[in-house]
């Protein structure tokens, strides 16, 4: 069913505990973790709880739960001390674009310039 743990997911077993991570936010609805492969000073996933494959799927099924990972990226901003020089939220979306974990994450990267258009 939509949005219910996926047991072969790794962010769902992350949001459970069964595999670490390090967590530097929460909410009922989201968890935000350091990305193990960082690609800039700051490089945290937010995720939702609940199981989508990707943003688009999230947004279609629950714009509620859409706008908190919105607004926690800009949580995690604010508390990373990214906010003031710029920071970029990412929703890679399908395996062209990069996606490698279809569980929906935005990629909150800052500390460095980022340039544009991206690769
Ligand atoms: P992507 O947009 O699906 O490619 O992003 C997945 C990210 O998940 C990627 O940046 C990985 O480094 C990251 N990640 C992680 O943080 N911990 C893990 O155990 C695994 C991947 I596997």
């Amino acid at each position: 069913m939509a949005g219910e743990p996926q047991t072969d997911c790794l962010f769902c077993k992350i949001v459970s505990g069964e595999v670490p991570a390090t967590v530097v936010r929460e909410t009922d609805t989201t968890v935000a973790f350091r990305d193990i492969n960082p690609q800039a000073p700051t490089h945290v996933l937010v995720i939702p709880k609940a199981h989508y494959p990707d943003a688009a799927s999230l947004a279609a099924a629950d714009p509620r739960i859409t706008a908190d990972v919105l607004r926690e990226a800009g949580a995690v901003a604010a508390d990373e001390k990214i906010d003031g020089t710029g920071y970029r939220v990412v929703f890679n979306t399908g395996s062209g674009a990069g996606q490698t974990v279809f569980h929906a994450h935005a990629h909150v990267l800052g500390g460095r310039g980022l340039n544009w258009p991206p690769g």
